[in-house]
């Protein structure tokens, strides 16, 4: 079993949902963090509960991701003893409105290219050298169910995450011959504040989408990611799938209601 005890992981989106809830889980393993987000005071108001919890330490970063000069000089310019990063889970990622295309906004739009593909990037690019360089890493990408089957007026979203799909997929072949792994974790619906910031915090919307179903919890999709990175050195998991027990795929689900 590879162990996270010591190891230096870095996760992006950590303010919120899936993100914190990595931080949880790799803290209860004894794990350095590195955890970045836009939101300072979100990060800085996890910390202790991450020190209580086990973490060995914890390093917060105030980063945008989709500044790309700014994700290479922040990265770059880490404290010594925070730059051999073991581990990268890209998460950062949002949705934003439920248009049709032909009626949706180009704000929306690069706002979700930029941070979903671009911002994944310009992380990876800043990171991946120097883990090929002292031979040892894993990248860990957010995918969704959403990148396998586009669903009606998410074409956008679902592009960015169609996008990740093949950006993982490249990336596994483009370090092929070097230590490194890379997995795709792909979520179906997930309670999370992800729909509050789609419909830009119409909260009653947003709950509509959980309603008559149970959905994953955050802490399911840590415990899938956590599960991928403590594989033995030699193991890759390219890709985890995983929806509700009441969704099929991202058109079909069971509603109560
Ligand atoms: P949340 O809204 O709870 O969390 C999103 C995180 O991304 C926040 O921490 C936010 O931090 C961060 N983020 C957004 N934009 C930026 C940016 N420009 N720079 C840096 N950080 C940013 O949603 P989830 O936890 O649900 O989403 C996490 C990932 O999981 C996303 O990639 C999403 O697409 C994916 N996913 C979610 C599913 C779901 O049903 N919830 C299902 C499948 C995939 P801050 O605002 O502080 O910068
Ligand atoms: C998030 C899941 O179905 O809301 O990726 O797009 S969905």
């Amino acid at each position: 079993k590879f162990t996270v005890q010591g190891k230096t992981v870095f996760i992006t989106g950590a303010s919120s949902g899936i993100g914190a809830a990595c931080a949880r889980a790799f803290a209860g393993e004894g794990a350095r963090l590195l955890l970045a987000a836009r939101r300072m005071d979100r990060l800085q108001a996890l910390q202790p509960e991450l020190l209580n919890a086990g973490a060995l330490e914890v390093h917060l970063l105030e980063l945008d991701v989709r500044e790309g000069p700014k994700v290479e000089s922040s990265i770059a310019g880490l404290p010594s003893e925070w730059q051999a990063i073991d581990v990268l889970i890209n998460n950062a990622g949002l949705s934003r409105g439920l248009d049709k295309l032909q009626e949706g906004k180009p704000e929306d739009w690069d706002e979700m290219i930029d941070t979903n593909v671009k911002g994944l990037l310009y992380v990876t690019r800043a990171v991946v050298p120097g883990m090929i360089e002292r031979g040892t890493g894993h990248v860990v990408n957010l995918g969704s169910t959403a990148g396998e089957m586009t669903y009606p007026k998410g074409a956008v979203y679902c592009a960015t995450k169609a996008a990740e799909r093949a950006i993982n997929d490249g990336l596994r072949q483009d370090v092929l011959g070097t230590p490194l792994r890379v997995t795709s974790v792909d979520p179906g619906m997930v309670e999370t504040p992800f729909s509050e910031v789609r419909f830009r915090g119409d909260t009653k919307r947003a709950a509509q989408v959980y309603e008559g179903v149970t959905p994953l919890k955050p802490e399911d999709i840590a415990d899938a990611i956590l599960w991928a990175v403590t594989r033995p050195a030699h193991v890759n998991i390219a890709r985890i799938l995983l929806t509700p027990v009441d969704q099929a795929n991202s058109l079909l689900f069971n509603r109560k209601t």
